[in-house]
């Protein structure tokens, strides 16, 4: 073989082999995909600093990483774009309120981290129809994104409850928007954290729109790194769970520098002041401090950026409350 050739495979399996950790690091932040513009989830605010409960999530992997939760760049993606851009590297994370399946965990080359808000799918529809359950829906004309769960469960569940519709599938979520804002489609599915979201903040009059009581599916939505590099997928999955397990600690962006001298163990283990836990994920030992200090527990994300558009906790409160988050013990 040319020494040349030689010299480029060596160099190519050199940058196959670097790992995400490395990589984030000497570039400097860690590139998160999210959502185009969700309310609630992920959407630059009026100064164009995204904002939402994704957002929150990849800040809390550059706290951890960083000791920095500003060290992070966010790349706006639509349902279609989404897989892509986390296959081809153009994204550390995806953190975009995506239903983690077995077919995008196994073939789409995706690993989930875990479970950021428990979800289901639902409809909407605009109140002067009258309609008061899906049932009513047969034959209508229902507006959907591709390359979504929702796409696929609405034929499911129209197939199994033998009703008819018409789909009409759109890719940009201003479009298939507006065409249900224009009328153009009876009824618009996605799930329902999306239907509350964009009703709230994108319908021209909220008050104009029903969402049906039926939820046709389970959405368990979670940020999700590639397929073959542990310690990256290790990283992210342990800073999802720091803030919820801050949250079950009592431990809050507030009052997380008085909790430094707890006597609690878990609390001294948690904010890196005993024990060596930021090490096993080579991470520096302040690396849940971090994430709490600088973005706070799942519950201030939730209560910062989802509690103002309506949201309800729901199954997204802790399993001592009642729901359904619960995270294995950090220690
Ligand atoms: N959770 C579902 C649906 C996620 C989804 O893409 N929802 C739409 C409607 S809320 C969305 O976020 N669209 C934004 C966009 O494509 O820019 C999935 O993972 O397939």
């Amino acid at each position: 073989m040319k020494n040349w050739l030689l010299l480029a495979l060596l160099v190519c399996q050199a940058a196959a082999a670097q790992s995400t950790l490395d990589a984030v690091r000497s570039r400097g932040f860690v590139q998160c995909g999210v959502n185009t513009g969700l309310a609630g989830f992920a959407q630059p605010d009026s100064k164009g600093v995204w904002r939402g409960l994704d957002v929150d999530l990849c800040r809390a992997v550059a706290a951890a990483v960083f000791g920095d939760a500003r060290k992070v760049r966010f790349t706006p993606l639509t349902s279609q774009q989404r897989f892509t851009a986390l296959q081809s590297g153009e994204v550390d994370v995806l953190a975009r309120n995506t239903t983690w399946t077995l077919s995008r965990d196994t073939s789409l080359g995706l690993n989930f981290v875990g479970v950021n808000y428990y979800d289901g799918q639902g409809f909407m529809v605009p109140k002067k129809l009258n309609v008061k359950s899906v049932k009513e829906l047969d034959g209508a004309t229902i507006c959907v994104q591709p390359g979504t769960t929702n796409e696929l469960n609405l034929a499911d569940y129209f197939r199994a409850n033998r009703l008819k519709f018409k789909p009409v599938v759109i890719e940009k979520l201003e479009e298939v928007l507006s065409a249900y804002f224009s009328g153009r489609c009876d009824a618009y599915t996605t799930d329902q954290s999306g239907l509350v979201a964009l009703r709230a903040s994108r319908a021209p009059n909220p008050a104009e729109h029903v969402i049906l009581p039926e939820i046709i599916s389970k959405e368990p939505l979670g940020p999700a790194v590639r397929h073959g590099d542990d310690r990256w997928f290790d990283i992210v999955k342990w800073s999802l769970f720091a803030m919820i397990e801050a949250e079950e600690l009592g431990l809050s962006s507030k009052n997380v520098d008085g909790q430094v001298k707890s006597p609690n163990p878990a609390i001294q283990r948690f904010v890196g002041a005993s024990g060596d836990l930021g090490k096993m994920l080579a991470l520096d030992n302040k690396w849940a401090y971090n994430i709490v200090k600088q973005v706070g527990n799942y519950g201030e994300s939730f209560d910062a950026n989802l509690k103002p558009l309506g949201f309800e906790r729901g199954l997204n409160r802790l399993w001592n409350r009642g729901g359904l988050l619960y995270v294995p013990p950090i220690r």
